[in-house]
């Protein structure tokens, strides 16, 4: 495939996964315990494929923008000195992907609690967030229904924000469900 070609192809497709944001401006950031699919999530968007990055070779993720979309991503968990740069991270951004992985059972109370100090955290009330429980494509998923139990997103804590909040079950690997939960989100910006 020739440059043109690939790039236009490339571009349709991002176009197609962020459908409803065409003329939109937004800066998001995507977070979430590492392992989620963070990295795999936005190298997909920026580039259109999909590829397995050994553990030492970790793209950088901050500050791409395409189509007037800016793509922010970083783990959270396990360190809390990130948290001083909360406010960096959030206050400039519009909407907030917070990403856990479905399969990690042992690890759903550590994101619970990131996304329940995330719930607290009051500057960012007004943004929408959409969580995405990803790997859903893989035999050991969790049903949806048991994230929400487990991250405590039931409609109570849901209802409790000013800005929308909405979990999607997602494989990153797969295309399956990012297109509507960036549909949904660009309805809320
Ligand atoms: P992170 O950036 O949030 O830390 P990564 O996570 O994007 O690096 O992904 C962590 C691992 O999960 C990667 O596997 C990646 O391929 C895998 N992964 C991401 N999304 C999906 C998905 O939707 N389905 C499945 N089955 N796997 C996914 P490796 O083996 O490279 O560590
Ligand atoms: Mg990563």
């Amino acid at each position: 495939m020739d440059f043109l070609s690939y790039f236009s192809s490339w571009f349709d497709y991002f176009m197609s996964m962020m459908v409803g944001f065409q003329d939109k401006e937004a800066s998001l950031v995507v977070i979430g315990l590492d392992n989620a699919g963070k990295t795999t999530l936005l190298h997909r968007l920026r580039t259109g494929t999909v590829r397995q990055f050994v553990p030492t070779e970790r793209v950088s993720e901050h500050n791409f923008t395409i189509a007037g979309i800016t793509f922010q991503g970083f783990d959270l968990g396990g360190h809390d000195a990130v948290r001083h740069l909360w406010e960096d991270y959030y206050l400039d951004t519009d909407a907030i992907i917070f990403m856990v992985d479905s399969c990690d059972v042992r690890r759903f109370e550590e994101a619970k609690d990131e996304i329940q100090e995330l719930l607290d955290y009051d500057p960012i009330n007004e943004k929408p967030i959409v969580v995405l429980s990803n790997k859903v494509d893989r035999s050991d998923a969790t049903h949806l229904d048991d994230i929400i139990k487990a991250l405590g997103l039931d409609d109570k804590a849901l209802n409790s924000r000013e800005a929308p909040i909405k979990i999607f079950e997602t494989s990153v690997v797969k295309g399956i469900g990012v297109e509507e939960a960036f549909k949904w989100l660009s309805t809320k910006l």
